[in-house]
Formats: structure tokens, sequence, C-alpha cells
């Protein structure tokens, strides 16, 4: 262990350097966060000097990334793996203006996330200074201010413990997203009285268990009447998901997900019946106008375009019982006939209790109609699927190069089944969305409020996201294998960050859906009729990039080839793993209803 000079000075006259990033890090580590994302540079030094304190004592420490952006996915992932505050930052100037995208796509997920950017000196404002970052140069608090719930120049010292705590909460407040703090950097270098947090922010940020009992009341009755109900659940439904189960076990509901909440529930399931919306199944969207389910209950949802599409609430709102922790959920769904407000995990709680004492009226039986007891084992598995799949003879194609329905269905055949999936703005996130099916066996129960095995970044949807959240994933869940499933054109664009994993030895696999184009945009292009243009990318051969890096590259040409690998080991190694799947340029993600959309006229 190195300590510098300085420290070395100051442990000998028992004074600890105490500056105002180290009182930022004691936040920080107040909230268990584990690592701050960025890359260093002139004016954020004195927070990585911070930092290098901070990693010496055991607190939070850097991870670099190789562009703002990834570092801003990278906690992005973090957070939703580990329910900790994303933290990144960046140097005045282009530092901050590369953290953009990466904070613009937190802000439309609703994840809450500090952002840090260094300003100019205080004393340096309107001197046109090198990278100057205030109002009279590029103003970076006005940038950040049109993607964050909160951003402010802390200009004085003793704003700085006030804006930090306003700017972690405001993170954690409905709706969540990001916040961002510009530091000037004479201020965060300034010595402050303490380094000891004077708040408990813990406890502030606690979520009280409230919620609205006469609508649970209503809900409960809803729930007992219902003969055929159906459940939409949604992505925010993630830490009452294990209860939500039991209850749908209960009363014997039929469960869909947004494409935000793939993941929560096990594809075999008894009662999954698929996905809605974009790259969903028609099976699934069908329910959702069907006559014969009386009630449709929606929990947890983000009625975007992504989830609604081809769906117009409207039609249906006597069915319609909207169950939400965030307001801005509920504004998606006006309409419906009740609204439940309140922390889920409490409204669940409470309803599971209330039929405990009463009675389910209609329980699944764990059997199917033969009589035979539910077996969930992955054998047994692919036998129990309840929903309709696209051109299901290329979900089974040996073709040569292999189909990239096929290769969704061989990836959990290949992978352990805890596996956490991250599929990538472009084509990766419509096939996986609508062909992969992890082997995960969980029918019900209090589960980990975290434990969504499928993650995407849906309504800002910026290339690029999964390799950067997928090693914010490994950091946050190292008891976890991780896959990121990306693109060629997101892989030339982001794929630097592949050195992240290496660095930190992160077992990450990487999947490149190899067709030496921007394959959604190609297809987009077809099936518009529009011109075909700026669509191709040169061939590459990314298992041999893989390997100029040090990283294991395979190319896999068809279903054998990746069958063949022994992919478990893949996690028992230190460090990622490169898949370079050549596919079939020809097929086109299963994406129409986006083309509708786009294709619509004023
Ligand atoms: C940062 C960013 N730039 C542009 C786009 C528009 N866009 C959406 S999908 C796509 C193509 C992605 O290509 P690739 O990563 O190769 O994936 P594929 O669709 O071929 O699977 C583009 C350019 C975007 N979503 N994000």
């Amino acid at each position: 262990m190195t300590v510098c000079k300085e420290e070395e000075q100051n442990q000998v006259e028992g004074t600890a350097t105490q500056e105002y990033g180290d009182l930022l890090l004691s936040y920080l580590e107040q909230l268990g966060v584990e690592y701050v994302f960025g890359i260093p540079g002139g004016a954020i030094e004195p927070l990585y000097n911070a930092l290098a304190r901070s990693e010496r004592r055991g607190g939070p420490r850097a991870i670099t990334a190789r562009h703002e952006t990834g570092s801003a996915f990278m906690a992005d992932g973090y957070w939703r793996n580990s329910g900790k505050l994303g933290v990144c930052c960046s140097t005045t100037g282009p530092g901050a203006t590369n953290l953009l995208t990466g904070v613009a796509s937190a802000y439309e997920n609703n994840i809450p996330m500090l952002v840090i950017t260094a300003q100019t000196a205080l004393s340096s404002f309107g001197s046109g200074t090198l990278q100057e970052s205030s109002c009279t140069g590029v103003n970076t608090v006005g940038l950040f201010n049109h993607c964050c719930r909160y951003s402010t120049l802390v200009s004085h010292p003793e704003q700085f413990e006030r804006k930090l705590v306003k700017a972690i909460m405001t993170a954690f407040a409905e709706p969540m997203g990001p916040v961002h703090l510009s530091i000037p950097i004479d201020l965060m270098r300034t010595t402050s009285a303490s380094a000891t947090p004077s708040v408990d922010l813990p406890n502030l940020l606690r979520k009280p268990g409230l919620f609205d009992s006469d609508a649970v009341g209503r809900l409960y009755s809803e729930l007992k009447k219902a003969k055929n109900p159906l459940f939409v659940i949604g992505d925010d439904a993630s830490e009452a998901i294990g209860l939500i189960l039991s209850l749908a076990v209960g009363i014997n509901a039929q469960l869909v997900v947004t494409p935000h909440g793939k993941g929560l529930i096990s594809p075999y399931h008894p009662l999954f019946r698929g996905v809605i919306g974009f790259s969903g199944h028609q099976s699934a969207q069908s329910l959702l106008t069907d006559p014969s389910i009386d009630s449709i209950f929606i929990i947890g949802a983000q009625f975007s375009e992504w989830a609604s599409q081809g769906w117009e609430p409207q039609n249906q709102k006597q069915r319609i019982i909207d169950i939400e922790a965030s307001e801005s959920n509920l504004t998606k769904l006006p309409m419906a006939a009740l609204h439940v407000r309140g922390r889920l995990e409490t409204i669940f709680e409470s309803l599971l209790k209330r039929f405990d004492k009463n009675g389910f009226n209609q329980p699944l039986k764990l059997i199917t109609t033969d009589g035979i007891t539910v077996d969930t084992t992955a054998e047994k598995l692919e036998e129990l699927k309840q929903f309709a799949l696209d051109d299901e003879d290329k979900y089974r194609s040996d073709a040569i190069p292999i189909k990239p329905q096929r290769l969704m269905r061989e990836l959990p055949n290949v992978f352990p089944p805890n596996t956490h999936y991250l599929a990538d703005a472009g084509a990766s996130f419509s096939w996986a969305t609508h062909y992969l099916h992890p082997h995960d066996r969980r029918i019900r129960g209090r589960r980990d409020a975290k434990g969504g095995l499928f993650r995407a970044s849906l309504n800002f949807a910026s290339m690029g996201w999964a390799i950067g959240s997928a090693i914010g994933t490994a950091l946050a869940r190292p008891d976890k294998p991780v896959v990121c499933i990306t693109g060629d054109g997101s892989l030339l664009m982001s794929g630097q960050e592949i050195t992240v994993a290496i660095e930190e030895q992160l077992p990450v696999v990487f999947v490149i859906l190899n067709d030496s184009a921007y394959g959604m945009v190609k297809h987009g292009q077809r099936m518009t009729g529009g011109e075909a243009i700026a669509a191709n990318l040169p061939p590459t051969n990314f298992a041999a990039f893989a390997e100029s890096m040090g990283v294991e590259g395979h190319i896999i040409y068809s279903a054998d080839d990746l069958l063949n690998l022994d992919c478990y080991a893949f996690f028992k190694k230190q460090g990622p793993t490169l898949l370079d799947v050549r596919i079939d340029k020809e097929e086109a993600a299963p994406f129409g209803m986006r083309i509708k959309t786009l294709t619509k006229d004023l």
C-alpha cells in the first residue's frame, strides 16, 4: 500500500487530509456506495486525490471508464443490480459533455445517479480559461439541467453539504433520476471543517411503507371477484415480484410483462403468457383486448411507447386497475377505473395477508392439464412455454450462418441459469425480447429485490448502453454470471469499455451480433421503403480485436460452434470473453410495431 508524502506527514502530525472531496466520499460511504465511475483530468483531480485516500481506507474507489458516457452506463448498471446510488464524475468541458448521453439515458430510465463534474476555479469565471465550463463558457450546469432532476453550481463552501444532501435526496425522490453538482476545482480542494457527514442520509432516504388503504381495500375486492384476471408487470414491480407471483398463483392470474419487465418472471412459469409491446409476443398483446379477461391489473409499469404499442387503453378503461409506487407511471394511465398508490411491497404484503386469512378462490395447482405436477427442471421447461413465437422454424434452424433466433434459443442452454443478460439498443434488444428465454426456475415466494435476469435501456435506447451497464452489473453482482448482447455497430462505438472489464478482472461475456451493418437501421430502411443508405459497416474480426487486448475471443458461425464451447468456464476466470457471432445478415428482427409508429401520419 502506498501512502503519499503529504498524507504520511499528516499521519505523523495526527491530522488527516480533509477536503470537500473527502466529505463527499464519506457521504457515499454512508450509503454503502462502493464505486465512483469516471475519467480523471485537470479540474477533477482533487476528487481523485480524495478517491485515492478513500480507497486506501477501504471506502468508495474509482473505476476508470474509457469514455465518460461509458462511466454513466456503468453507474446505471451498478444501481440496477445493487440498489445503491450510481455515481459518475468527469472533468470540465469535454469530459462533462461526453458524460451527457449516459446521464440523459439515466434520466429517461429513472435511474438515481449522482453526477459530479468539475468546474473552472471560481476566481477564473469569465476569463476564457481552458475548458471553461461556467455560465460564461460552455455552461455545463445549463447542459445538465435538461437531463437531470437537479443541476447546480456549488459556488461557496457553505453550500456544499446542503446541496449534496439535496441532490442525493432528489435522486431518490419520485420520479427518481440523475442529479448534477458542478464543483469548482478550488472549492473541491478547500479544507472542510469535517469529513464526517452531519446528516444521517440512510435514515432520511428510508422509504416509508405507505399506501392508500382504502384503495387497497377496493383492490382486494377486485382481485377476489376476478374470474379471469390478467397481471401486466413492469420493471418497477421488481421490489415486490415474489409477492406478486404468490398472489398470481393464488388467484390464477395470467401474467404478461412489458419489455422493461422481461426478466422478472420465468418464461416457463405456468401462468406466463409473454411480453407485450415492442418486439413482444402477439399472443401476449392480444390478451390486452381479449373480452374474456375481466380485469387487467397493471403493476409497476411505465406505459411508454415500448409497452403500449398498438394498444389503446382508453378502450379498456373499465377493466384497468393501475397499481404504482410512482406518480409518473400513474400519469400514463389516467383513464384507469382504479388507481392504487403506494409502496408495492407493502401493498402486496397486505393483500396476501388478507388472502391468507380468507383463502384464495381459485389457486393455480402447479399441475398441468394432464394431471402431472409441474416439473421445473431444465429438461421439461421448454414444454411449458405458453406463448407463441414468430418464425418457430428459425428458432430451431441448423442453418449456417446461424440465425439470430437460434442464437437466442441457445444462449440460455450454454450459460448458467442465473445469468444476467443485458441487450443493447439495436436489433439485439429486439431479438432478445422475443426469443431469449433464460431457464429461470422461480415460480413464487420472496425474491431478491433486484432479481431480474434481463435488462435493456429502452426509453433513451442509446447504442453501447449494454456494454457499460454490463460492467456496472458485474461489479454490483460479482456472484452472478453477466452476458452482454450487442451489435457490431455498438461495439465499434463503445467496445473500448471492454478494457475496463479486463482491468477489473470481471468475467463478463460479450456476445456480438456481427452482421457488418447497423442492422436495425438497414432492415428498418427496407421495411419502410426508404433509401438503403449509411447502414453498412466494414467486415470486422471482433475475435481478433478481443485477442489484441488479451481477451479470449471466439468466432461463431453455427449453433454447433456455440454448443461445443465450454461457456461455464468463461465465468470461472478473471476477465472478459468475446463471442463474435457471424449471424445471418438477412434476418430482420421483430420490430415491426416500431416501424408502424415511425411511419404513422400526423
Ligand atoms: C448513440 C446512438 N446513435 C444512433 C442510434 C440509432 N440507432 C439505433 S439502432 C442502430 C443500429 C445499431 O447497430 P448495431 O449496434 O450493429 O446493432 P444491430 O442493429 O445491427 O444489431 C442505430 C444507428 C442510437 N440508438 N444510439
